[in-house]
This record gives structure tokens, sequence and C-alpha cells, in this order.
């Protein structure tokens, strides 16, 4: 089991206490969207895609970013038991939605670089290379009822 210091716990708390989930999970999903078109596929009734400018202001993506990203909230919640947490959301993605976990860690670094850009010298190398750890942890319990 991945094992986290009372200094990690603390990293990652700190910074979560202080992400706006509405507007940095819109802006995650819309940055991947973006960056990595071809994730556009598992989006295909979200209406217009077809721009940047379309992608972020769409509501549907906004809505699911701010789901995901809440979702995410329950690994921090859940530290030490993340893949309980995540075994029913990993069997979703992988019988019924069919989402190559590879993905789940292209969000993961932009969930980096959101934050990073957010929170500037607040999200320091410690800090971000704890919340490293915790989006491939987090990509790794959501791929773990793969088969
Ligand atoms: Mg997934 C649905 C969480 C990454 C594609 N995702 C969902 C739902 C949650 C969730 C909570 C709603 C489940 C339900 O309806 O019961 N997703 C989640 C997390 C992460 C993630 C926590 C990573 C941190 N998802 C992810 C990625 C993709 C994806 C990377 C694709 C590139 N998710 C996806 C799709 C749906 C969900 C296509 C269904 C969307 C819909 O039609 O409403």
């Amino acid at each position: 089991m991945v094992h986290w210091s009372a200094e990690e716990k603390q990293l990652i708390s700190s910074v979560w206490g202080k992400v706006n989930v509405e507007e940095c999970g819109a802006e995650a999903l819309a940055r991947l969207l973006i960056v990595y078109p071809w994730t556009q596929r598992f989006f295909d009734n979200f209406g217009n895609l077809s721009s940047p400018t379309a992608i972020v202001g769409n509501p549907k993506v906004r809505a699911h970013g701010k789901k995901v990203l809440t979702s995410f909230g329950e690994a921090i919640k859940n530290l030490d038991n993340l893949k309980a947490t995540y075994s029913k959301l990993s069997e979703l993605h992988c019988d019924k939605l069919h989402v190559d976990p590879e993905n789940f860690r292209l969000l993961g670094d932009i969930l980096i670089i959101v934050l990073a850009a957010h929170f500037g010298k607040d999200f320091g190398p410690s800090c971000q290379a704890t919340w490293q750890k915790l989006v491939g942890v987090v990509a790794h319990a959501l791929a773990h009822k793969y088969h």
C-alpha cells in the first residue's frame, strides 16, 4: 500500500483547501480535450467541441470537469483506502465507458499544470512532487479493475 507521510498529507490538504473545484475542474477537462484532441471521442454527446473556444465555453465540459474534480476530492478524503474508494468508478470506466487508463495519467498531468498556474509560488517543488505522487496513485486506483 502507498504510504503518505504527515508532511505529504499536509501538502495535499493545504492546496486542496484552496482549490475552486468548479473552476479548476472545468479548466483541467477543457485543457485535456484541447491538448489531446483524441480524448474528445469519449464525449461525443457533449455537443460542440470544434475549437478551443467552443470547448472552454461548453457547459457540459464545465459540469463534467466539476464532477471529475469533485470525485478526485474523494481520493484526498480516503488517501489510505484509494482502491476501494475508486473500485466502482474503475469498473464503470472500464466496462461501460471504455476509457483507456492512459487518459487518467494525462488528466493528472494537466491537473498539476492547472494547479501550478493557479497557485504559483504556493505550489513549490515539494508540493508539486507530492501532487505528482497523488495523481499517479489516483490513476493507478482508477485502473485497478481493468481487465
Ligand atoms: Mg471519468 C464519468 C470520475 C477521468 C471519461 N468520471 C465519470 C463520473 C465520475 C468520473 C465521478 C460520473 C460517474 C457516474 O455517472 O456514475 N473520471 C473521474 C475521475 C477521473 C476521471 C475521478 C480522474 C481523476 N473520465 C476521466 C478521463 C476520461 C473520463 C481521463 C476520458 C478522457 N468519465 C468519462 C466519461 C464519463 C465519465 C466519458 C461519462 C460522462 C457522461 O456521459 O456523463
